[in-house]
């Protein structure tokens, strides 16, 4: 095979340009999305792997047939709108050249890719659903009832693939056939720049989490009232987003970001009946990410009664703050010319897998540092350097 990382990302550069963000978005179950998951498994069945696809939507790709003690990596292939042409992709690239560098050597042992849907929660709102389906992390239930933006349900979406939303959920003889799950992405920051290293390991994920917050007023015609007659929840809205910025601003460490506002019903010329936000708040401390989620929670109240609306607020997920297991972490920094430990302020599948299963990941230089934007970016000399690491770590495990 004499296919590259970046050979491989240039076949599917055209699949899910967004023309309107720049980027792409490539939401999961979408056309784009469909079309790299074929992309991926025509590349795994080129190779002689066995792929199939289990009952939470995840795809796997094994070498030397089905079954337990496994060695598995990957990483997903959904992104968020007019998201870069690494996050995900990267992961899923490197461990198929990785696959074909462990091929020229002849090294044996059962190994898998694995491709997880909706690890950005981008059209459902949950992030890393699919690793959190199979790890029971959520109720499939709960699942299945999670809508997109048009109204279709996930469990409406899945039977669209071809899957039964029957047989959504936790699927332990899937998980007990991983030894250890490795996954490789590119670093979502300039630390590997700084530092003048391509690759790092992983040390921990800051623990983070989304809220859905619901200002109601009254909507109204923008001409016809009188601005002492509103109750206007766009207003609370845009003083709650400066406020989350001042809370957040308070706590060192901390992250508190409004990436996502809707008003209903969204005309220029109509005074919106509600406004829907969502919170994405981080921090290394679960318990002070909670307080802040808590203060910001009050503000809202607050700000809305100060404009005659009212706020709700609803968790729709949380990921607790993950340290990888420092023994793995090093034995596989060991291989890697004693690459850095990074820890990253953005939640993957490894993050969920890590309670049930060894865990580690590998991040690949970025020289802008920039993620979730079209200047995503890795050198092609990093991208053959981190699926190369890849081989280098799979190949310790599957000797282990
Ligand atoms: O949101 C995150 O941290 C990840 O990119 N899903
Ligand atoms: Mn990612
Ligand atoms: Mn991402």
């Amino acid at each position: 095979m004499t296919d590259t990382v970046s050979s491989l990302l240039a076949e599917i550069a055209d699949v899910g340009t967004d023309l309107r963000r720049g980027g792409y978005t490539r939401p999961v179950y979408s056309g784009a999305e469909l079309d790299l998951r074929w992309w991926f498994c025509a590349h795994a069945q080129k190779r002689g792997l066995d792929v199939e696809t289990d009952r939470n939507g995840i795809i796997w790709a094994w070498h030397g047939g089905v079954g337990d003690d496994a060695i598995v990596t990957g990483s997903h292939l959904d992104s968020v709108p007019g998201g870069g042409a690494y996050d995900g992709p990267l992961g899923i690239a490197s461990a198929l050249v990785a696959f074909d560098h462990l091929q020229a050597r002849g090294v044996s042992g059962r190994r898998a890719i694995a491709v997880f849907p909706e690890e950005e929660g981008s059209r459902f709102g949950v992030a890393c659903l699919g690793s959190r389906l199979l790890t029971g992390a959520i109720n499939p239930r709960q699942a299945c009832a999670l809508t997109d933006n048009d109204g279709v349900t996930f469990a409406e979406a899945t039977r669209r693939t071809g899957l039964n939303p029957g047989h959504l959920g936790t699927d332990l003889e899937t998980l007990a056939r991983i030894a250890t799950f490795v996954e490789l992405h590119v670093e979502q920051g300039r630390a590997l720049a700084d530092m003048d290293r391509p690759v790092a390991v992983a040390s921990s994920i800051l623990g983070h989490g989304r809220w859905r917050i619901a200002i109601s007023g009254e909507g109204n015609h923008a001409g016809t009232t009188l601005m002492a007659d509103r109750c206007d929840p766009m207003v609370a809205a845009a003083r709650l987003v400066t406020e989350v910025q001042r809370l957040t601003r308070g706590i060192s460490d901390a992250r508190g970001t409004v990436g996502r506002l809707v008003p209903v019903p969204g005309g220029t010329n109509v005074i919106a009946a509600r406004v829907d936000l969502w919170l994405d708040v981080r921090h290394p401390d679960d318990v002070t990410t909670r307080h802040l989620v808590d203060e910001i929670g009050r503000a809202a109240r607050k700000l809305a009664a100060q404009e005659g609306c009212t706020a709700e607020m609803a968790e729709e997920s949380f990921t607790p703050t993950v340290d990888f297991d420092p023994r793995l972490r090093d034995r596989i920094a060991g291989v890697l010319d004693a690459a850095p430990l990074l820890g990253t302020g953005a939640g993957h599948d490894a993050g969920v897998l890590k309670d049930h299963v060894p865990t580690a990941m590998i991040f690949v230089r970025n020289p802008t540092g920039v993620s979730h934007a079209p200047q995503e970016e890795v050198e092609e000399a990093d991208a053959e350097t981190g699926a190369a690491a890849l081989a280098g770590t799979l190949e310790m495990l599957l000797h282990r």
